[in-house]
């Protein structure tokens, strides 16, 4: 039996969901106005944050704007690694330097400056940054950044004993566990504060990449901050800046010049599904139920666990709404863009949404891939709208008869030029 073609673009199209609220609605990475129960007239803060919401310390300022729901408007600025800085950002901060902020038309650079400022114009997050409970937090979670970079980045000893890099991580990690402890609930403080968003930025992106680069287990390994995170994403505003394992482990590297693989077996067995999969429990053979939503991702033996929240209803719809939104840019950009790949395309989506297996034209696997390596978190989906799509375009790549071809575009560690968000701004 010769089996089903794609569904075609229409048909797909009618299975999109529609555009959510980007203003109104729940945190997202695509919104450029943010009003909550606000009008338009009431904004008196412009945030200018990159194009790819990776940026930790945009992180920092967007998630405290959207637990503290204050209006705002936001304006999008390429990172060095992605493109060209654009004129007129250079024109208002000549450093090029994100994040910046205006407030009331005064602009502020360096993320703790523009905190104190919201904070003094909006009242604090639960506790005043100067408190000195809070400072202290602030130092500590500076000096876990310190070990992290060290141990993620340089060779050779670090801390202030020469420990190995390693153990002094180890050593900051358990401060913080034990700064945690102090309060019978998750956060820092009695309550979700100032110092919890602090700490995000951060902590995602060491939880993503010792996982990737050391095979370590942040969460495995520090049950106290593994319930920080669990805590964490069961907030909406979190879920909105959310990245995953992928993005840190393939962005961070040209920022942080380099990341160096421990080259264990638990780092390679990390590396590989991180990069290679399966994302998704018993590969996509259906879209899961309620039932079987909470199967482990992974096998728990291999420290890869970027989240505990459960998928959501809908993930692979928003893929698809999402891929259909840039279809003609992602081909045009794509490099094997000729063979076959619109149509290898619909047949990925069509497993997407409908599980079904449906052999994509041969040689298209090569330009699937090259899109699966390039889905961002969040600045293009979510998490597990990632994951599903991820698995769809592979599950279908596996199908073409050239998949085993290697696609020679590997993604680049030096910069991310293959990530210019240009062209997606223009569509
Ligand atoms: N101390 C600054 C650090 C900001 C920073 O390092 N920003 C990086 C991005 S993470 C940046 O803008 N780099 C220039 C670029 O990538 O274009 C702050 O806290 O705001």
């Amino acid at each position: 039996m010769t089996p089903p073609g794609p569904l075609s673009w229409d048909q797909l199209q009618a299975l999109a969901p529609p555009e959510p609220d980007r203003i109104r609605g729940a945190t997202n990475a695509q919104a450029q106005l943010r009003l909550f129960c606000s009008s338009e007239s009431e904004v008196r803060v412009t945030l200018y944050r990159d194009h790819h919401a990776w940026c930790p310390y945009c992180q920092k300022v967007w998630l405290w704007l959207e637990e503290r729901q204050i209006p705002y408007r936001i304006r999008k600025v390429t990172m060095n690694c992605y493109g060209d800085k654009e004129g007129w950002y250079r024109q208002r901060v000549p450093s090029g330097m994100l994040p910046a902020l205006e407030i009331d038309g005064r602009l502020i650079t360096e993320s703790d400056e523009i905190l104190a400022a919201l904070e003094a114009a909006f009242g604090p997050l639960e506790r005043p940054l100067q408190d000195p409970q809070v400072l202290a937090l602030r130092q500590l979670e500076r000096r876990l950044f310190r070990a992290w970079c060290q141990w993620l980045c340089c060779t050779g000893e670090a801390g202030p004993a020469s420990e190995p890099a390693e153990r002094h991580f180890e050593k900051m990690a358990h401060l913080v566990e034990g700064a945690l402890a102090v309060h019978p609930g998750p956060w820092f403080l009695e309550r979700f504060s100032s110092v919890d968003v602090i700490f995000t930025p951060y902590l995602e992106r060491m939880g993503a990449s010792l996982s990737y680069y050391k095979g370590y287990g942040l969460r495995q390994r520090h049950p106290a901050i593994d319930r920080w995170f669990t805590a964490l994403e069961q907030r909406p505003t979190y879920l909105g800046t959310q990245s995953d394992f992928h993005t840190h482990a393939h962005d961070l590297p040209p920022q942080m010049g380099q990341c160096l693989a421990s080259g264990t077996q638990a780092q390679i067995a990390c590396a590989r599904l991180i990069d290679q999969g399966p994302w998704l429990p018993a590969a996509d053979a259906s879209i899961p139920g309620p039932d079987d939503q909470d199967v482990p991702l992974v096998p728990s033996a291999v420290p890869v666990l970027e989240t505990r929240q459960l998928e959501p209803p809908g993930a692979a719809l928003e893929a698809l709404a999402r891929v259909l939104k840039h279809r003609q840019t992602l081909l045009a950009v794509n490099p094997h863009g000729g063979a076959g790949l619109d149509q290898g395309l619909a047949c990925a989506l069509t497993r997407l949404v409908s599980g079904e297996a449906c052999p994509p034209p041969a040689g298209s696997a090569a330009g699937l891939r090259y899109l699966r390596d390039r889905i961002s978190v969040p600045r293009d989906m979510s998490l597990h709208g990632a994951r599903r799509l991820r698995q769809a375009l592979e599950s279908t790549a596996q199908l073409d008869p050239a998949a085993g071809l290697p696609s020679g575009h590997p993604i680049p560690t030096s910069h991310r030029r293959d990530q210019d968000p240009r062209r997606f701004a223009l569509a």
